[in-house]
Formats: C-alpha cells, sequence, structure tokens
C-alpha cells in the first residue's frame, strides 16, 4: 500500500481494549493491500469524534467503515445513522457477558438503518474485513483475484494429507 493511496476502509473501535479484538480486522486488511486507517471514537466517551468521523468519512473517499465495540456497543449503529457508507458491526467479547451483549446491541438495528453484523470477537474482526474487500472487489479485479487465491488458500487448510479429497 503505497502512502499516496486514498483510504478505502475505516476500521473504528470503541476504546483500545477492543484493539485485541481488531486487529484481526486491520491484519487482513494489509493481506489484500487494501489502504485502510483505525481510529478510536467511542460513542459514549468521545461523541463528538464519532459525529465527525461518521459525517466526513464519505467526503474523505472512504467506501466501508468496520465498527467495533463491547458492551453497550452502540458506536456501530450510530455510525450508520450518520453515513450512506455500508457499516459492518464487529461485537467484541466484553468481560460481562462474553459479547452475548455487544452482539445484541449492534445486531438488533431498528429497519432503516443497517449495520451488517459479524460474529463475536476475532472471526468477526477477521469476516468484516473479508466482506469489506469482497464490497471494493465488486469493482476492482485485482482484489477478486486475490479473493480467489485466499479462498483456494482456505481448502488446502482442511485438506488432509492422504485423505480423499472431495465427495
Ligand atoms: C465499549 O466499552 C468499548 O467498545 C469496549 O469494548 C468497552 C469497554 O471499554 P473499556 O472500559 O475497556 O475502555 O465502549
Amino acid at each position: 500500500m503505497s502512502k499516496a493511496e486514498a483510504v478505502l476502509v475505516g476500521v473504528v473501535m470503541g476504546s483500545k481494549s477492543d484493539w485485541e479484538t481488531m486487529q484481526h480486522a486491520v491484519e487482513m486488511l494489509k493481506r489484500f493491500d487494501v489502504p485502510h486507517e483505525y481510529r478510536i471514537v467511542s460513542a459514549h466517551r468521545t461523541p463528538q469524534w464519532m459525529n465527525q468521523y461518521a459525517e466526513e468519512a464519505e467526503l474523505r473517499g472512504l467506501e466501508v467503515i468496520i465498527a467495533g465495540a463491547g458492551g453497550a456497543a452502540h458506536l456501530p449503529g450510530m455510525i450508520a445513522s450518520q453515513t450512506t457508507l455500508p457499516v459492518l458491526g464487529v461485537p467484541v467479547q466484553s468481560r460481562a457477558l462474553q459479547g452475548l451483549d455487544s452482539l445484541l446491541s449492534i445486531v438488533q438495528m431498528p429497519g432503516g438503518v443497517p449495520v451488517g453484523t459479524l460474529a463475536i470477537g476475532k472471526a468477526g474482526a477477521t469476516n468484516a474485513a473479508l466482506l469489506a474487500v469482497r464490497m471494493l472487489a465488486t469493482s476492482r479485479p485485482e482484489l477478486r483475484a486475490k479473493l480467489k487465491d485466499f479462498q483456494r488458500e482456505q481448502t488446502d487448510k482442511v485438506i488432509l494429507p492422504g485423505a480423499t479429497i472431495g465427495v
């Protein structure tokens, strides 16, 4: 990724404690060489930053926002309410309720304000990045080719040496 390239995916999270989970989204974006940025913009502790981020994202050229939060996880929904960009929500595993609270907070959006909600924790962060790459790939053939390579690697990973392949 060259420094001159415009940022396409924004990864935001509610606290530095979310980084352990959200770093997996960032790693996957790096793997696909997708220009990205990551920021802490809390719905509760820095609401002005969150509002500004959501309002300016489209103008700045971003195409997808990934938002991770835990507990009363309002960040993805609040961002989605202030942008027309697709927002992917990652429920971070909370200490008290293991992320079920985060999941329900993110997934139960009112009709009209969409957030694509992923699984709790690392798998959700990883898949949020992969979904963002798939969205970008609809108009970028080079990214689609990379996704096909990635899928082939996934297949290779589950193959047991000596076992029959397929049905
Ligand atoms: C949420 O509260 C954050 O997204 C985080 O998952 C959770 C706990 O934050 P800390 O108390 O660890 O900063 O806003």
